[in-house]
């Protein structure tokens, strides 16, 4: 049989727990990181969105945390606040290994797409992790007391400042790579994973042309929401949805997904927002939305993927 080729939006924690039933249900996967958060901290350029893509299909990522690799030591960090230095933003032992090789290999020349394929190859990914652009673009949260980059918010600041709106510097004038236009071009289904629709899912949706790409291929456009009534499964999703003006609930979702997803995967209890869904041109399924672990990964890809 033919397979599904398979190309899935991810960004963030909440994506990842799609990512290993996509795996299990395809075998031919490619996901679509977001870069928006990739900060650079000690000079060392971190990620986060890629990296939890590439750990949880090498079975390698910290499940419990949503973020790093599982098992790791922060003894460098230690040694790091013992030199006073700051360690807000926390790096694992192993993970460290990461950014360091992707430094490196980015200030030789190469491009995030490249290094990123070596190193899914290095930590035993089998599918192809692609980031969204090589070219700058960073998700920043503006606040009453000025802008914040989206690591300083949520880690440093722990998700506590009002925010009144986002900004998707450089995304404008950013361009998907060839990589993600290939891929785009030639998959049967086009998976957005149940990622923040702000900061993790649009800024990949604001690349220049991506909405384009995404509109010009023939493949379904299916989406599982982040959200459970009113609130989030994890993550700030509520608060940055209603800060560009979105109602914090599957509706909402389903308005910022408008002309990018044909259908969206919601919870049965929230069955009561059907009418207000597709009233965005987004036809709405329901399913159990919650993904609790690699069982409830599969059984939403299976159906996301048949549907
Ligand atoms: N999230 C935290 O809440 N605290 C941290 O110290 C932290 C460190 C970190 C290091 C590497 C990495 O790849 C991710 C990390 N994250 C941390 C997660 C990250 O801030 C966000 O969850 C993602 O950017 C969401 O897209």
């Amino acid at each position: 049989v033919k397979s599904v080729r398979v190309v899935a939006l991810a960004g963030g924690t909440g994506s990842a727990k799609l990512l290993p039933g996509l795996s299990a249900e395809s075998d031919d996967l490619t996901v679509i990181a977001n870069v928006g958060d990739n900060y650079t901290v000690h000079g060392l350029l971190v990620c986060p969105d890629i990296d939890i893509a590439m750990y949880t299909l090498a079975g390698v990522a910290d499940r419990k945390k949503g973020w790093g690799v599982e098992g790791d030591t922060f003894r460098t960090l230690a040694h790091l606040a013992r030199i006073r230095q700051d360690t807000w933003f926390k790096l694992g032992d192993a993970d460290l290994s990461t950014h360091i090789v992707r430094t490196e290999q980015v200030r030789q020349g190469r491009t995030l797409t490249q290094v990123t394929k070596a190193l899914c190859e290095g930590w035993g990914a089998q599918e192809s992790v692609l980031p969204s652009t090589d070219d700058p673009a960073e998700t920043w949260v503006k606040t009453p007391s000025g802008s914040l980059h989206l690591q300083e918010f949520w880690v440093r600041f722990r998700g506590r400042p009002k925010v009144t709106g986002v900004e998707y510097r450089g995304a404008a004038k950013a361009r998907p790579t060839k990589e993600v236009a290939r891929a785009v071009s030639r998959a049967d289904v086009i998976v957005i994973c149940p990622g923040n629709p702000v900061t993790s899912i649009g800024p990949i949706l604001a690349i220049g042309g991506m909405k384009r790409l995404l509109a010009d291929s023939s493949a379904r456009r299916v989406a599982l929401t982040p959200m459970l009534g009113s609130a989030p499964f994890s993550g700030p999703a509520g608060k940055m949805m209603t800060a560009v003006g979105a109602s914090p609930d599957s509706a909402g979702v389903a308005g910022l997904l408008a002309g990018v997803a044909d259908s969206i995967y919601i919870d049965r209890a929230d069955d009561g927002l059907r009418a207000r869904v597709e009233r965005s041109g987004v036809s709405c399924k329901l399913t159990d939305a919650r993904i609790e672990g690699p069982k409830d990964s599969r059984r939403i890809a299976r159906e996301m993927l048949r549907s």
